[in-house]
């Protein structure tokens, strides 16, 4: 089940034997009628290749949770079962939904009780790829949260799609088997360098210090296996295309910690959609990065017969299993590798040229900070110097509704934080010196010791919370809350 990319419609709502009926036999109106999708949070076996089978919390019993399609702006009603014994949090990532909904506790959504269900019915919006994912707490729990299997892919019509493609093929990147390090992770350079140096000396005096003083590097995360639709390279379906097709990917990461990288040597990859969001500048790039809850709607034109893998650049992750072979018809053998020349990943490739982005009605300054090994060998994350207190949820920033807000997040780690707002949506206004204005996303990655701007519009009121997606951050301290006045 697992192992099946989902590329039509139809496919979708026999997915999985727990699907709801066909959308187009509800409206989702009604308390009491059938809902449009069922989803069933449940320990399940995942085979990712073949005897291989591991154990992990999915969705519907799959992985990755079934694609679930739905109409903007037309209400839909789900059910979340919850046959576990821990109440669970299902977040609807990056859709504009209220706090009842929006699946996070410091927002006070209500949890699914434990071997409970909730009802829940919103107006999905806005159009493209999102996702759904548990958003519950893992801290020190390699089981929990997003360390487990609970991911699945939304997709949102508006009837106006962007592109030219003969199909879509639907890509789920995931990880599986934690397991705590304390080497200290090396530092990722895929980013155009931009490096502040105020901000460099500050993240690395204070790594000293603490190394000094005789502490350890804080625990990080690595993995054993690496999947794509929840099959290591080589043991699922392979993508079958034909000379001169036009194949839409959208690509979601849903790591719980990594930054995840594709190429599909001898072809590039012109970006139509991040976040789901149409880009100004649709461009062809040879590679694609990913921060944590990422994604990317690419077009590939294949013009390149043969048996490739498109897989992750890090020799070690791809060897694990991160890649999906692409199969032309009438081409055999074995699937060869190559990577790509070197690239630079810059948010900006995408922009509108020579507009600027309209100025805030606020400036919100924020400096994140990493205090090595501070919580029981854990790496304590602050904003502003504050790390996030799991007990009490006091918000931390107040809007005003209609307001436009820049967030200028300044980063004094060596670490890549792909940075999350709920319930909105922003506009990349900044990333190091240059202006840039039309990339909307809901995730942005900041590199190690650089600096992005963000716009966005208060038009959702209600607690709003911001995080960074490393579950590993989020869970130490890397979170903070937004309030309306
Ligand atoms: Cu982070």
């Amino acid at each position: 089940m697992g192992s099946a990319l989902i590329t039509s419609r139809a496919s979708l709502a026999s997915a999985s034997p727990f699907s709801s009926p066909a959308p187009e036999r509800v409206l989702g109106l009604s308390d009491s009628g059938p809902a449009d999708y069922v989803l069933r949070i449940a320990a399940t076996p995942v085979e990712i290749a073949p005897k291989r089978i591991v154990s992990t919390i999915t969705y519907n019993g799959q992985f990755p949770g079934p694609l679930l399609r739905f109409k903007e702006g037309r209400p839909a009603t789900v059910d979340i079962h919850n046959d576990t014994d821990t109440p669970e949090q299902l977040h609807w990532h990056g859709q504009t939904v209220s706090t009842d909904v929006d699946g996070a506790a410091e927002e006070g959504t209500p949890f699914v009780p434990a071997h409970g269900m909730r009802r829940i019915t919103f107006t999905p919006r806005p159009s493209g790829l999102r996702f759904y994912h548990t958003h519950n707490r893992a801290a020190a729990d390699l089981h929990a949260g997003q360390y487990s299997g609970q991911v699945g892919p939304v997709y949102i019509e508006s009837g106006n799609e962007p592109g030219n493609y003969d199909r879509e093929v639907f890509l789920v990147l995931k990880e599986f088997e934690p397991t705590f390090s304390q080497g200290g992770d090396m530092a990722q350079d895929f980013l155009v360098p931009a490096v502040v140096k105020e901000l460099q000396t500050s993240g690395e005096s204070a790594m000293k210090a603490s190394l000094a003083k005789g502490m350890p590097h804080g625990y990080e995360v690595g993995y054993r296996y690496f999947t794509i639709n929840g099959r290591m390279l080589g043991h699922g379906e392979p993508v079958r295309v034909k000379r001169g097709e036009r194949v839409l990917f959208h690509l979601l990461n849903g790591s719980a910690t990594e930054i995840r990288s594709l190429a599909l040597p001898g072809h590039s990859f012109k970006v139509v959609a991040l976040d789901g969001n149409p880009v100004p500048r649709p461009v062809e790039v040879p590679v694609l990065w990913l921060g944590t809850a990422e994604r990317i709607s690419a077009i590939v034109e294949m013009n390149h017969p043969g048996v490739w893998i498109m897989g992750d650049l890090a020799d070690d992750d791809r060897g694990h299993g991160m890649g999906i072979i692409v199969e032309y018809a009438g081409s055999k053998g074995k699937a060869v590798w190559a990577p790509p020349r070197p690239f630079h990943w810059n948010y900006a490739r995408f922009a509108a040229a020579g507009a600027a982005a309209p100025e805030p009605d606020e400036v919100i300054e924020m400096t994140f900070a990493k205090r090595n090994a501070a919580e029981h060998g854990f790496n304590l994350w602050t904003i502003n110097e504050a790390a996030f207190p799991s007990g009490s949820m006091t918000p931390a920033y107040h809007l005003r509704e209609g307001k436009r807000y820049r967030l200028r997040m300044h980063n004094a780690s060596d670490d890549i934080h792909p940075i999350h707002l709920h319930r909105h949506s922003f506009e990349i206004t900044r990333i190091a010196s240059s202006r840039t204005t039309g990339v909307m996303k809901d995730v942005v990655m900041v590199g190690g010791y650089q600096e992005v701007e963000v716009d966005f519009t208060a038009n959702n009121p209600g607690l709003t919370l911001f995080h960074c997606h490393q579950q590993l951050h989020m869970d130490f301290g890397f979170m903070t809350l937004f309030d309306y006045v």
